[in-house]
């Protein structure tokens, strides 16, 4: 019974990497001016369970406590100087192959998982993620939905810039490219819930139908944050 249910998984996965491959232009969001991909269901309920139960078995010291959420490096802290670079186990190696293989850092091979934990309630300030990493990001969010918000990035940043919403369901990929990883800030709200409104970026293109109205109350969610620093060392820098 068990063998059947692994035999189904690695075909399920299977069958959405090569559809990915073969057909990433289809997730591309078209309703925002620059290089954006929303892909539904990119893990399988198994895999994401499986990687929420690894996170939280990880031992305590792994973790890096933050004011407003925790986290996990994972294949070193990305620093000015280089990265020192750490091995990745296999169940986490396992997602960047699978990264890696869409080829989307123009030859480079993503080397670096961030994990973020988020309490219902907890988000992230607008930020950029700046010269550390290789200018794309991709995300994987398991354990709950949440809403992040991309800012066009002004010298006087006021509350009228042009700002893209997106809606990051469970299991769902983002990749984040070019003049959106370099120009637009990027945030989630520290809020219990979100409103499902038709401004949202991806409203057609997520796996469930939503009312618009309708509310989503925010479960605990933990994102895995894909990347590739350039910058890598295997000696121990002074700091
Ligand atoms: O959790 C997310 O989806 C965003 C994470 C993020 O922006 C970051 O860690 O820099």
């Amino acid at each position: 019974m068990q063998l059947d249910e692994d035999i189904g998984s690695i075909h399920l996965v299977h069958q959405i990497m090569k559809d990915l491959m073969e057909n990433l232009q289809k997730y591309k969001l078209s309703t925002i001016p620059s290089t954006v991909y929303y892909i539904p269901e990119f893990i399988t309920e198994t895999e994401e369970n499986a990687l929420i139960a690894r996170i939280y078995d990880v031992p305590k010291p792994k973790w890096t406590q933050l004011l407003n959420r925790r986290l996990q490096n994972w294949g070193g802290i990305p620093h000015p100087k280089g990265m020192i670079a750490e091995p990745i186990p296999d169940w986490l190696q396992e997602y960047l192959n699978r990264i890696n293989s869409l080829d989307l850092m123009n030859g480079k091979v993503p080397n670096h998982i961030l994990a973020n934990e988020y309490l219902s309630g907890q988000g992230i300030m607008p930020h950029t993620d700046g010269p550390l990493f290789y200018p794309t990001i991709t995300t994987v969010s398991c354990g709950s939905h949440t809403v992040i918000h991309f800012t066009k990035k002004t010298e006087n940043q006021t509350e009228n810039e042009e700002k893209h919403s997106i809606l990051l369901e469970k299991r769902s990929l983002l990749i984040v490219q070019d003049d959106f990883y370099e120009n637009y800030l990027h945030g989630i709200d520290d809020v219990t819930a979100d409103s499902v409104s038709q401004d949202l970026a991806n409203f057609h293109k997520c796996s469930e139908s939503y009312e618009i109205g309708q509310t989503l109350k925010r479960q605990t969610r933990i994102s895995l944050t894909i990347r590739h620093v350039p910058k890598t060392t295997r000696i121990k820098i002074k700091t």
